[in-house]
């Protein structure tokens, strides 16, 4: 036991006062980088999952609120726009507690949302790509522009979607 302690001690200082190559440097760097590269996509596809199973659940519930509306509001859908969530949120009594936000929206934006004479709708994330391929629902309940990676609700012949 003290002959080993003793050698490691004595090469110690040794080691410790070369410090390192540049080529060491180099090859810990490569191999810190290839390790990176790995773990990156897999990290960025675990916060994609996630988001799209939170914006399945959100918009499930936004549905569901839609529906609500619709049946307390003369049958009616809410109005459209960037804060359409506000009819929801100041509806007596309240059918969300608060305006739900896009996950995958840079922006924070709120789902997107679309009817058609007050008989289809469509209600929308944008998707891991962050550009809304949906660009609404027909007047045969149909969505317009393309699926792509969008995930969605609707009561239209598309049917529910995306997740
Ligand atoms: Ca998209």
């Amino acid at each position: 036991m003290t002959g080993a302690r003793r050698r490691i001690t004595a090469q110690m200082p040794r080691a410790a006062g070369r410090g390192f190559t540049l080529v060491e440097l180099i090859i810990v760097i490569a191999v810190i980088a290839i390790l990176v590269g790995i773990a990156l996509p897999r990290l960025r596809g675990m916060i994609d999952e996630g988001n799209t199973a939170k914006a399945a659940a959100e918009l499930r519930a936004l549905q569901a609120a839609v529906e609500s509306y619709y049946i307390h509001n003369s049958k009616t859908y809410p109005s459209t726009g960037a804060t359409w969530q506000s009819a929801l949120t100041s509806a007596r009594p309240k059918l969300i507690g608060s305006a739900l936000t896009d996950p995958f929206s840079t922006s924070s934006a709120q789902y997107q949302f679309a009817k058609s004479s007050n008989i289809y709708y469509i209600i929308w994330s944008v998707g891991p790509d962050n550009t809304a391929d949906v660009t609404g629902i027909d007047s045969s309940g149909n969505l317009t522009g393309t699926a792509d990676d969008d995930i969605y609700v609707s009561n239209g012949t598309s049917g529910t979607g995306g997740f």
